[in-house]
């Protein structure tokens, strides 16, 4: 039995690779750059080989995004880029990235956006009807022969022409699946390449056969197999994950491949199924340990799969394997020494899950002398399940008195809006902003110096007393209607929660990819969540007691705080939800005490929560709702709860966001011209609503007329006493110049529109 992978992070146990990137990003050589990129693969490939992966990938390697790489490798660039990519294709394919603007080029970045439901970001390759392709950069040959050189032998990674035109989209509306004729032949070329290489085996990715497929995709798929089937080229491991196959394992089983990789931690149950389905001769790959999450593996459960697959087709024709890539995990855990050692002894990271998939190898040969690690992992999964840190009474006990009245605010939200509007006067088209404002390089290296004790605690709150102060004088001068404090006090939003929630650990060095060169931290919840104090309260007040404006109390909802921490597997998502939402509602209550009569609960990421699966969104939609509800209706009618999403596209979900009940949502909508708003407006949505009209995701400023435009366009769709005026998201990663001035525009864009737009309340 052969022990397989899918993919390594790339970004480094010390995030070598983003600091490299950043420090090129600033001028630094491109040899540089390429130089710390070859040393960080040879590395991973030589830990790989050392922890008994017998084909290590290769080519899952990218310097900013593995879909950018596999649309450059196609020559699918949109035609403003291919100037500078042809001139410098390391510059070309960053600018695809990230933009650029220098020497009278200004280029925007192409889109990105979530690569299926994880918090990792992939940019969306633009194609159109006339698209060409061609074979532009032999990276996977490179990267190969590089490997080849070093001794190692690697198995190439390339996505799958279908699930590479999946992601990908057309600008002029045309039918992404009517370009796979003329991209097979590229792959054709690739593929032979590669066999020229000498590569014995490619894996090429159609994670998309874990989705609902339409006639169309199926016989895209179809056709492009058919096409690539009597070529010369390697063997194919067909990788499938993030989900079970279900009714497209027939075809996923009927391409004429040489191999078939299923996810056994989210599709355990397909096993019997695939094994039935795939002819014989085919390799299987087992996708065993988790590659979503950071927990030990269940090895006696996975050796039963194990053994079966065995049974079935032989040794020779199985693989063990990781569910997915690697990617979405950090990469050792032997670099965590602060960590809670118990708590250390339920996990495994990149490097330890390769471990364990070694020992699922050495137990099938030799089960005794595998017996005594065995048993080792056996006892830490035990003394995880019954351990009395991971499971409270008392938290149980909340959850299981939750009763339909706790999601529900106390009136509908007409009765709201008029005790509110007495309460709270407001003009029409009310401005605020989404919470946080610019994270300055002062404001992260006083964060950074008193985490590291040489800034102390009265010093470092003194710092941010003043930086909270001078932001509220800031949004009073510029005559902002409902104030925030500003977020100086935060690192990530999700983190800065975890970090003062009991059931949740950190990690100093436990970084994941999000994007390009950004990284996130991901929390561990790994017992009951409850709140032992307040986490807001301190902060909100003072700012408060700064002002007579209404000031926002800024909260991450539960979703979200889920939807990007490492999660239980031990319990339902559901469950732990609903944990994290009755710690929120204490929080919103407290805020209420304290005087903080406008609280808002963000969202951003109740989308990218959407199983991929449409039959089970109904189930996910329900708890998820439920549980913002749980956060939000602990309070009067007079308080006003606000939410904001971002990343989302709401046609699908618009139902659920109107059934949130919050009484204001901002979302993100400039960059789309007020086209996301759409599906407000088709379904009526009754609440108030802030579409977004500065993008803060770009260094332009908009100026009053641009943003006018924007509100006009929204009050011809949404009735304007419903409208609120916001930027599209927070300001953390602006400078304060280009904050000032776009805000400026902003309140005097909502003074125009109260001039000449009536409105009836
Ligand atoms: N927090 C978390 N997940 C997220 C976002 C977030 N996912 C979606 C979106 N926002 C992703 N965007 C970013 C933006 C910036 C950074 C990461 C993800 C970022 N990271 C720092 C870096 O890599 O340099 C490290 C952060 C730190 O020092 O704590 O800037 O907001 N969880
Ligand atoms: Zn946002």
């Amino acid at each position: 039995t052969q022990i397989g992978n899918l993919g390594f992070p790339r970004i480094g146990a010390r995030r070598e690779l983003k600091r490299a990137v950043e420090a090129h990003w600033r001028g630094g050589d491109a040899a540089t750059l390429q130089a710390t990129a070859r040393e960080l693969r040879l590395r991973h490939w030589t830990l790989q080989r050392e922890a008994g992966v017998d084909l290590p990938p290769s080519n899952d390697f990218s310097l900013y995004d593995q879909v950018l790489d596999a649309a450059f490798c196609v020559d699918a660039i949109p035609g403003r880029y291919r100037a500078l990519a042809d001139a410098d294709p390391l510059a070309g394919y960053f600018a695809l990235a990230r933009g650029h603007q220098r020497d009278g080029i200004d280029l925007h970045a192409l889109e990105m956006t979530k690569w299926f439901d994880t918090n990792y970001h992939y940019i969306v390759p633009e194609l159109h009807a006339d698209q060409a392709f061609a074979l532009r950069d032999d990276k996977p040959v490179r990267e190969y022969l590089e490997a080849q050189d070093a001794g190692i032998e690697t198995r190439p990674v390339l996505i799958g022409p279908v699930t590479l035109l999946w992601l990908s989209k057309t600008t002029d509306g045309s039918d992404r699946f009517a370009l796979l004729e003329r991209l097979l032949p590229v792959y054709a070329a690739l593929l032979r390449k590669l066999h020229d290489a000498g590569a014995g085996w490619v894996q090429i990715d159609e994670p998309a056969l874990v989705l609902d497929l339409d006639d169309t995709m199926r016989a895209a798929y179809r056709r492009a197999y058919a096409a690539l089937a009597d070529i010369v080229r390697p063997k194919l491991l067909l990788a499938t994950y993030f989900g079970a196959l279900d009714d497209n394992l027939e075809l996923a089983a009927s391409l004429p491949v040489d191999g078939l990789h299923v996810d056994l931690v989210r599709g355990r149950e397909q096993l019997d199924a695939v094994l039935h389905a795939l002819p014989a001769g085919r390799t299987l790959s087992l996708g065993l340990v988790d590659g979503r999450n950071i927990w030990r593996t269940r090895l006696d459960d996975a050796l039963v799969l194990a053994r079966y697959a065995v049974e079935a087709r032989g040794a020779d024709a199985v693989q063990l394997a990781p569910s997915c890539s690697l990617l979405h995990v950090p990469v050792d855990l032997k670099q965590e020494k602060a960590l809670d050692p118990e708590l250390r002894g339920w996990l495994a990271f990149a490097t330890q899950k390769l471990d364990e998939l070694r020992l699922i190898a050495d137990a099938l040969t030799d089960a005794d002398a595998a017996e005594p690690s065995l048993a080792e992992a056996r006892a830490a999964i035990d003394a995880r399940r019954q351990s009395a840190r991971v499971h409270r009474a008392d938290v149980a006990a909340r959850l299981q008195a939750i009763r339909p009245v706790d999601a529900q605010r106390l009136s509908a939200f007409g009765t709201r809006r008029v005790a509110q509007d007495a309460l709270r006067p407001l003009p029409a088209f009310p401005t605020t902003t989404i919470g946080s404002f610019p994270q300055t390089l002062e404001v992260r290296e006083a964060r950074a110096a008193h985490k590291s004790g040489t800034l102390s605690d009265a010093d470092y709150d003194a710092f941010i007393a003043a930086e909270t102060a001078s932001c509220v004088r800031e949004q009073e001068a510029l005559g902002l209607d409902v104030l925030v404090h500003g977020e100086f006090e935060r690192n990530d939003m999700v983190e800065y929660f975890g970090e003062q929630l009991d059931g949740f650990a950190f990690t100093k060095l436990g970084w994941v990819q999000s994007y390009g060169s950004r990284c996130v931290k991901p929390p561990l919840i790994w017992g009951d969540v409850a709140r032992p104090a307040p986490m807001t309260v301190r902060w909100s007040t003072y700012a408060q007691s700064l002002t007579d404006r209404p000031m926002k109390g800024m909260l991450t909802g539960p979703v979200t705080i889920l939807q990007w921490s490492f999660v239980r597997d031990d319990q339902p998502r559901a469950a732990t939800c609903r944990q994290i939402a009755l710690a929120l509602r204490d929080e919103v209550i407290d805020l209420e005490a304290a005087g903080i009569g406008v609280i808002q609960i963000d969202e951003p990421a109740l989308r990218e929560g959407l199983p991929l699966r449409r039959a089970d969104w109904a189930a996910y939609l329900d708890w998820a709702v439920e549980s913002f509800r749980i956060s939000a209706s602990g309070v009067a009618d007079t308080t006003q709860i606000h939410t904001h999403m971002c990343y989302s596209e709401f046609n699908d979900i618009i139902e659920a966001v109107a059934a949130m009940d919050a009484d204001v949502i901002s979302i993100e909508t400039s960059r789309s011209r007020m086209e996301l708003l759409d599906a407000f407006v088709r379904f009526r949505y009754p609440n108030g609503i802030g579409p977004g009209v500065y993008d803060i995701h770009s260094p332009r400023v908009p100026d009053v007329d641009e943003m006018t435009r924007l509100l006009e366009r929204a009050a011809d769709r949404i009735p304007p006493a419903q409208l609120w005026v916001n930027p599209d998201c927070g300001l953390k990663t602006r400078g304060w110049p280009e904050t000032r001035a776009a805000l400026q525009a902003l309140v005097e864009a909502a003074r125009r529109m109260r001039a000449h737009t009536p409105v009836t309340r």
